[in-house]
């Protein structure tokens, strides 16, 4: 009888520790996702372009001036805490090309350019935020 108890209690810890660990094991790997999953951008939005300025320097958008060869792709991140958009085109007359639509905090958005070309574009939100992508 004691030695059935102390096997049920073994098994039982051996249950626990099994449940316990892969939780832990769980955990671990959702922060490597999440880390995995921080976006490097190659434009970015900086902090307080959504105030009139940031045209005197030309850093609206940084850089304002972005080559990649064909075929390549261009990935914008908000790092401000307002709202922008990438949106081709300027602001009396966009493109219709891209528009990311009202990025969030953090939030990014990609294109692809397959054609060689120069690829202005601005802000919905904030008409002094202009950028510029050439293809080569
Ligand atoms: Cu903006």
């Amino acid at each position: 009888m004691l030695k059935k108890l102390t096997a049920l209690g073994v098994i039982g810890i051996i249950i626990l520790v099994t449940i316990s660990l892969s939780f832990s094991n769980h955990s671990i790997e959702e922060n490597i996702e999440e880390t995995d999953l921080t976006v490097q951008g190659d434009v970015i939005m900086s902090t307080k372009v959504s105030r009139p300025g940031c045209e005197k320097n030309d850093n609206c958008y940084t850089p304002s001036l972005f080559v990649i060869g064909k075929g390549n792709y261009v990935t914008w991140v908000n790092e401000d805490s307002a709202f922008h958009s990438v949106t081709s085109g300027f602001y009396d007359a966009p493109t219709n090309l891209f528009d990311s639509g009202h990025l969030d905090p953090f939030e990014s958005y990609t294109v692809t350019f397959d054609e060689t070309g120069t690829y202005d574009y601005f802000c919905t939100l904030h008409p002094w935020m202009k950028g510029k992508i050439i293809v080569e």
